[in-house]
């Protein structure tokens, strides 16, 4: 639980160290998602400017629970992150450098120019490239943990994300049911951001809550604020650490409002007034800085300090895919990025 140091009795050493530690957890979430905030509003603006071609797809209002996602993970376990998983992706250990790479189309990126947003991936270092936002990704990582099974490999975890509008597709159906007949190590954290491009809840699903569907495919559920970051970081804790000890596999369901377009390209007009009033609809990074400055956890002047960091790391980022060249027809290797460069052992 994250606490004030000021309330009850005084704290035993071990308590103490316990309670720094939740802290110091929810500041580097905290940085997570404030690093992605900046770096995705740059995106957002380069694509208002032209200078990103394709689209742009950020995760604002949905951070806290995706840097929660990356920062349970250890290097053996697998992550499919989606299109709004920049905090995840960040805290799980992709590079600022090439995200920006991919966006602006460098040869030096990880998908060589390739892709033009959110398709990039490293699976050897066990981030998959993504291939559908709509379900796709839960039977690949379930096919991925049984690989690591047979391998032998020991003590591993998957998790993937997916949007409430993603639950309702078949690839999804076949995904879930499949893990838990196998009972694969996979952690499922769907958010629900009440829209899928325009499409609102009511129109999706007619259950009381998604979270009721976990009983049905033999999974554990877990229903949290998604605007929470502490309440985030303790259920996906939670969920990666049963997965990991053999329970059945997870699913968490978090809610939240999706405070951007679809994409940059879409407005979002449709989202009415009475949703925006929602308590689900608080800005998740707003609120922890509201709990940081409450609780004491920074003071105003290292918050601060934190966000011009951040704006330098982003810039620099921006600056040094600018300079790198695109790829170059005559010279590329087109043979699939996804075998020979990703995947494959090195020899
Ligand atoms: C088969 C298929 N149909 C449509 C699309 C276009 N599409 C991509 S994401 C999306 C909506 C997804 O909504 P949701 O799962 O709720 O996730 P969110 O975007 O809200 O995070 C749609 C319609 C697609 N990629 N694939």
């Amino acid at each position: 639980m994250l606490q004030t140091a000021r309330r009850g009795r005084k704290k035993t050493g071990s308590e103490a160290q316990a309670a720094a530690a939740v802290h110091e957890r929810y500041l580097e979430a905290y940085r997570w998602m404030l690093l992605t905030r900046l770096f995705e509003e740059k995106l957002a603006s380069m694509y208002r400017g032209g200078m990103i071609t394709g689209g742009v797809y950020v995760g604002k209002g949905q951070e806290a629970v995706s840097a929660a996602c990356g920062m349970f993970l250890r290097k053996g376990d697998i992550f499919a992150p989606l299109i709004r998983d920049q905090a995840g992706r960040a805290a799980f250990g992709e590079p600022l450098v090439d995200v920006a790479r991919t966006y602006l189309g460098s040869r030096l990126g990880p998908m060589r120019g390739r892709d033009g947003n959110i398709h990039r991936g490293k699976p050897r270092e066990g981030q998959l490239a993504m291939i559908s936002h709509l379900g796709a990704m839960i039977s690949v990582v379930v096919g991925s943990l049984m690989a690591k099974r047979w391998r032998g490999e020991k003590d591993f975890v998957g998790l993937t994300t997916i949007g409430e509008g993603g639950m309702q597709t078949g690839s999804t159906h076949e995904g879930l049911n499949i893990a838990a007949v196998e009972r694969v190590p996979l952690v499922v954290v769907a958010t629900n951001n009440h829209y899928a491009y325009s499409t609102p809840n009511e129109r999706e699903f007619a259950c009381a809550s998604l979270v009721d569907r976990a009983l049905g495919y033999g999974f554990e559920g877990y229903e949290m604020d998604g605007t929470n970051l502490n309440a985030c970081l303790e259920t996906i804790e939670t969920a990666v650490k049963r997965a990991r000890a053999g329970r059945p596999p997870q699913l968490v369901v978090a809610s939240i409002l999706r405070l951007a377009g679809h994409g940059e390209h879409d407005d979002f007009s449709y989202v009415t007034d009475d949703i925006r009033k929602e308590p689900f609809a608080q800005d998740c990074l707003k609120c922890a800085e509201v709990c940081i400055r409450e609780l004491g956890l920074a003071d105003d002047a290292t918050v601060r300090n934190w966000r011009d960091e951040a704006l330098r790391k982003v810039d620099e980022a921006v600056a040094t895919a600018q300079r790198e060249p695109a790829p170059n027809a005559g010279e590329e290797d087109w043979c699939a990025i996804s075998t020979r460069e990703l995947c494959d052992p090195v020899e």
